[in-house]
């Protein structure tokens, strides 16, 4: 079911002295040549409907994974720095919670900086990080191994955009199911509540740590997604260069305009791509025609409140529900029993 592609983990030898030996990261691959599934069932479709849609999954290529990276860095992107500092006051608060030798499972790790600042203060055992992107998941792992040298870790590439299944590499050490960054923003309600049941399930009677981003005023928010260093509207047109590696289409980047909005009724930031002419875009076996202002809808990332994300965590089966947010109660951070 799972290839593997890289295994090189090397032995301690007996009785060294002054040297220092780095294990190496494991790196695993479930369904790596999968693209054609995917794009048939979802991302084709998806660019053919009325309005069209494109999951902001292709958002991550390699490219992407970085100018995402970047944005974390703005300035305007508050719920990265918001979240790291909810940690950091509070992770020996957070730690009394949790067993000591935990295995923590980062979904959707990235570039592992998020969970490389708890490795310690929550005495983590062993270290997980599962991401689309495995090419930058190797990268951000084995920077993170020369840290932590004798940590075994293991990286974990898969699209778990549909479901969520975690290898049995994963091992059988209790499981910190780690989704930090409101990754789940990215879900409908219904969609959440789904996949707040497939971590439940996921996580085999261990806990889950994770982080939500809170309603808060439209000016925030909308600045967070159209920042005027343009870095979002590269991370948004970006997907379209992705797309024409995916499948060979000629989407002309200088074409398209990025545009973010936050929409009250449904409490979610929308981002979008809009056609700045009448254009047609082709790839092998298809086409579609845009108007001049048509868009395609790439991200929703909706925001909750702490007494709603509470119920959907209920809902989903979870129990102890604790939560640690700051000042300006724009980030939550939730830890709930599985
Ligand atoms: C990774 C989904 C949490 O919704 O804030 C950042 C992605 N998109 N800027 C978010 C994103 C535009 C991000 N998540």
């Amino acid at each position: 079911m799972h290839s593997l592609w890289y295994c090189g983990e090397y032995a301690q030898p007996a009785g060294a002295v002054g040297v220092l030996t780095v294990r190496s990261p494991r790196l695993i691959e479930i369904d790596r040549h999968d693209p054609t599934t995917a794009v048939h069932d979802d991302l084709l479709p998806g660019l053919s409907a009325c309005p069209a849609r494109v999951s902001p999954k292709y958002f991550y290529d390699e490219l992407g994974s970085s100018l995402f990276a970047a944005i974390t860095r703005l300035p305007e992107y508050y719920p990265t720095r918001t979240e790291a500092a909810i940690f950091a006051r509070h992770v020996d608060d957070i730690g009394t919670q949790l067993a000591q030798g935990l295995t923590l499972v980062d979904i959707g790790a990235g570039n592992c900086e998020k969970a490389a600042a708890l490795l310690i203060p929550l005495r983590v055992g062993r270290y997980v990080a599962v991401d689309i992107s495995v090419d930058f998941l190797g990268d951000s792992l084995t920077r993170l191994q020369l840290q932590h040298p004798q940590l075994p870790m293991l990286g974990v590439g898969t699209d778990f955009s549909q479901r969520l299944l975690l290898p049995a590499e994963v091992g059988d050490g209790q499981r910190l199911l780690f989704y930090p960054g409101s990754s789940i923003g990215n879900f409908t309600p219904a969609q959440a509540l789904d996949f707040l049941r497939q971590l439940r399930d996921a996580a085999q009677g261990g806990v889950l740590l994770i982080g939500v981003d809170l309603c808060k005023p439209v000016a925030v928010l909308e600045a967070a997604y159209d920042d005027p260093l343009g870095v979002t509207a590269a991370f948004n047109r970006n997907l379209l260069r992705n797309l024409n590696q995916l499948i060979g289409s000629d989407f002309f980047l200088a074409d398209w305009r990025h545009v973010a909005f936050f929409d009250e009724a449904q409490s979610r930031i929308e981002m979008h791509l809009e056609a700045l002419r009448p254009l047609c875009v082709r790839w092998p076996g298809g086409e579609r025609a845009f108007a001049a202002g048509e868009r395609i809808h790439t991200e929703n990332s909706y925001k909750w409140r702490v007494d709603d994300f509470t119920a959907l965590l209920g809902e989903a089966g979870f129990s102890e529900i604790r939560q640690w947010t700051d000042e300006r109660c724009w980030f939550a951070v939730f830890l709930a029993q599985a």
